[in-house]
């Protein structure tokens, strides 16, 4: 061994040996096994350092066995680590103490066949990522040096002969394989490849392990939910499970801050204990999602000791009703959700995996996501089915931000197996997941998978993979044993409060009724090459999917690959492309209704001028028809690595347009003009006397026509103030013109919106137009030079700026809030598309 390691491993001896001191009278104790951890292919002689939480692929690369997975090509030349088996160990040291204790190893995620031996012993077999598994090992452990090993056999290889097996095939054609394995494996269905990310199929300990140590009582839950709420109070149910050694009497005390809620004892038997109580909150404050008010939360101090053991813990949850809405109406059926009794308008996006490498994702990557979650002034996100169960930092930093959370069971556009033997795996994973889930207040559905009812009904795989009848009647009646029984009874069981939606969407969209009743996914822009102008047309119920591609930029682009390959169709590029209609389909598009520049960096910075242009006519065109639509998530927020995709922030967070846009068109009050219709459309609950001003003006800022009219906007509304009569434009060349629509309340702007009656290829933007850049105390100062209109003026900062890709009018400055430590050489570059005007 190392001089290094042998050090290291002594003061962790006597670190453990000094807490367990301190420790033991007193608290539970765990120590987690983070950290020297080594790996071996299985049967090699060589142990290579390995890395807890972490994966095979990033423990090569760490090593330097393989190239950076995400680089060029790569994933190609490393798809063979899939199909090996590899050894993860561990040694590590027992006081004597401990060795007193009772202990219990906690293996928070595996992924996916697992098996532990712990000194030779085997004492787990697992089999699904989505698990925690939990092992009592006192009797395994030893004073001294201890050794933990874990066999990870590979995940393709492993359910070959269930593949084999099978009759019939069940498609999965996200997974890029000649054999497509992966819905017999409960593993994130995305790292068998997405049209949005490469296939890597990933082995290891994917989240912490620990052994906790205990002496008179273990607690093997502790939960803390609502069970009532009205104005004048919140009822408090704590229900803890306590298995203890002896029969003896313990203390328990619940605190809000200096406030005691419970303080009791309790007669424990020996073995399990079910122990409860309630308390009440007067005057609670609600927990609001963002936009609607605060997400208040509480925090409580939970107590737990006998003379010889404390247990602690801090519990933080939020008073709210959510219900899901779905009642017969005038059109169909409605679908929105309510949220503390008031009908709340979803705004938001489709979340996936930050990573292909999920235990590289550390807490200030969730902190960032989220924030800017909450900074696009979104209010739910769908935790979509082909990825993860995600870490619990993800839903307290929902909770924190009022993001409500649309969860998705994982399963994604595949057909599973029906055999008892997985349906008790996927039971004992939704077990794990809806308790673990259930009491933060953002949680606001259970959704039972994506897209597999709209698959079974339109995608034609009956055909395609020659079902027989018997077939198809076995398939079918499997999908209803998993997502119309055992997933319905789970929720019930463990989460009444909570809604249960079978699949989403409802309907599929070629389907009339998709836009009259459920959720929809539209994907007639994009998959059906039709005009974004369909997104005024198709507006649906709850538009749960719906999106359009762009290029994340440069820095991102050239993360991996050299400045040889910026170019659409080099290697590195088409390896970043996942869709197998993608480029040509931006490309198509961008003909529509941009100039398509030769110059690759021009090109993708129009690509991210297209995807918010598309999408901002389907986000107004929805909140438009509020009440009759609810609900905006877009297709998708994020992405698992640097690449092509429909994403509004790329793998690195930075803001793609379309992300500005969504913050924008997802304020509380939103003007839009549907043809000369001009609307208000208000999320506030409350009424708003408002001044609504129209200027039309020239691109050289001219006004041409001047409205302002008194409104009175209500709550939770969208409605027509005003018609731009033909008259008024007529006469005046369109494709010079604009609108500049401003909302005011008293002196206070409640929002802004700018409208050409062309589409950005027929504009006659001015030329030899320039910004005009200066820093005034803490902002960014830009105006056009000649005072001519420049439109979606793109700054390349090594900074993000609050605002980019706008449009600067014609006279005016736009002002962006910066750092005291700004300065104009941030500006790295800067792009606008009167440059690009042919
Ligand atoms: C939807 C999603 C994903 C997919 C996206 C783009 O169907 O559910 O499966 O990535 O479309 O094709």
């Amino acid at each position: 061994m190392h001089m290094h390691t042998i050090f290291k491993n002594l003061i962790t001896i006597l670190l453990l040996a000094f807490s367990a001191c301190q420790n033991a009278e007193q608290n539970d104790q765990t120590i987690e096994l983070s950290d020297h951890w080594q790996f071996q292919k299985e049967g090699d002689a060589v142990w290579l350092k390995a890395n807890v939480p972490g994966t095979v692929q990033t423990d090569l690369f760490a090593n330097q066995l393989i190239d950076n997975p995400f680089y060029s090509d790569n994933e190609l030349k490393n798809k063979w680590i899939e199909k090996e088996n590899r050894v993860y160990r561990k040694i590590f040291f027992i006081t004597e103490q401990q060795i007193k204790s009772q202990s219990e190893l906690v293996f928070e995620g595996l992924d996916t066949y697992a098996t532990v031996f712990l000194n030779g012993h085997q004492i787990l077999v697992a089999d699904n990522m989505f698990r925690t598994y939990k092992i009592e090992v006192g009797s395994f452990l030893k004073f001294g040096e201890n050794t933990l090993e874990i066999l990870f056999e590979s995940p393709v290889q492993k359910v070959i002969p269930s593949y084999d097996s099978l009759p019939y095939r069940l498609p999965a054609d996200n997974d890029r394989n000649e054999k497509q394995t992966s819905v017999f494996t409960r593993k994130a269905a995305y790292h068998y490849g997405w049209d949005w990310g490469p296939r890597y199929v990933t082995m290891g300990v994917w989240r912490p392990v620990n052994i906790k140590f205990w002496k008179d009582f273990k607690v093997i839950e502790n939960r803390l939910h609502q069970i009532q709420l009205s104005d004048s109070e919140a009822l408090v149910s704590w229900e803890v499970c306590i298995f203890s050694e002896a029969e003896t009497q313990i203390n328990c005390s619940i605190n809000l801050g200096n406030e005691e809620k419970i303080n009791r004892k309790f007669k424990l038997i020996k073995g399990v204990n079910q122990l409860s109580d309630t308390f009440g909150i007067v005057n609670p404050k609600r927990w609001w999602p963002n936009g609607y008010g605060e997400p208040s939360l509480y925090a409580f101090d939970i107590k737990i000791n006998t003379n010889k053991q404390q247990f602690t813990e801090k519990k933080k949850i939020g008073f709210r009703t959510v219900e899901l809405i779905t009642e017969p109406d005038s059109i169909g059926e409605s679908f929105y959700f309510k949220v503390n009794n008031v009908p709340i308008y979803a705004k938001g996006a489709n979340y996936i995996p930050q990573d292909n490498f999920l235990p590289d994702v550390d807490s200030s990557r969730y902190a960032q996501i989220i924030q800017s979650v909450k900074e696009a002034n979104m209010n739910m996100l769908r935790v979509w089915g082909g990825g993860i169960y995600e870490n619990d930092l993800f839903y307290d930093l929902c909770d924190e931000n009022g993001i409500l959370v649309w969860q998705d069971f994982m399963f994604a556009c595949s057909l599973y197996p029906g055999d008892s033997v997985f349906l008790l795996n996927v039971e004992a994973e939704a077990r794990d997941n809806i308790k673990r889930l259930r009491d933060h207040p953002s949680l606001a559905l259970w959704c039972g998978n994506n897209e597999i009812n709209e698959l079974w009904y339109n995608w034609g795989y009956q055909k395609k993979l020659g079902y027989s009848k018997t077939d198809s009647l076995k398939i079918w009646s499997d999908y209803q044993k998993l997502f119309n029984r055992l997933l319905p009874d789970l929720v019930k069981e463990l989460n009444p409060e909570i809604s249960y939606w079978e699949s989403s969407p409802k309907i599929g969209w070629g389907h009339p009724e998709s836009m009259m009743e459920g959720d929809s996914h539209y994907w007639g822009i994009w998959w059906g090459k039709e005009p974004f102008e369909v997104y005024e047309k198709k507006v649906p119920r709850f538009a749960s999917e719906f999106g359009f591609q762009s290029f994340p930029q440069m820095s991102t682009l050239l993360s991996f690959a050299d400045s040889s390959e910026m170019k659409i169709d080099s290697k590195a590029m088409q390896a970043h492309q996942k869709s197998s209609i993608g480029n040509e389909t931006i490309a198509e598009y961008m003909k529509r209704d941009f100039p398509v520049p030769e110059n690759f960096e021009d090109f993708v910075y129009v690509s991210q001028l297209v995807q918010a242009f598309g999408l901002s006519k389907a986000l107004e065109a929805q909140r438009r028809a509020k009440p009759k639509t609810m609900g905006s998530l877009y297709w998708q927020l994020n992405d698992c690595w640097p690449g092509i995709s429909w994403s509004s922030m790329d793998y690195f967070g930075n803001w793609k347009a379309l992300h500005y846009q969504a913050q924008h068109d997802f304020a509380t009050f939103l003007i839009s003009i549907d043809g000369h219709s001009v609307y208000v459309i208000s999320d506030s609950l409350q009424e708003v006397d408002a001044t609504l001003i129209l200027q039309m003006k020239n691109f050289e800022g001219e006004t041409q026509f001047y409205k302002e009219l008194n409104i009175n906007v209500k709550p939770n509304s969208s409605e027509k103030f005003y018609e731009i009569l033909n008259s008024t434009i007529a006469g005046y060349p369109q494709n010079q013109f604009f609108i500049e629509a401003k909302l005011f309340h008293e002196r206070q702007l409640l929002a802004q919106n700018i409208f050409y009656f062309n589409s950005p290829i027929d504009l006659n933007l001015p030329l030899n137009v320039n910004p005009v850049f200066e820093i005034r105390e803490n902002e960014l100062l830009i105006w056009s030079e000649t005072g001519g209109l420049i439109k979606n003026l793109y700054l390349e900062s090594s900074v993000h700026l609050t605002k980019n890709f706008f449009d600067v009018l014609p006279q005016d400055t736009v002002r962006i809030p910066v750092e005291k430590t700004f300065s104009l050489s941030d500006i790295k570059s800067f792009k606008t598309l009167n440059a690009l005007q042919k």
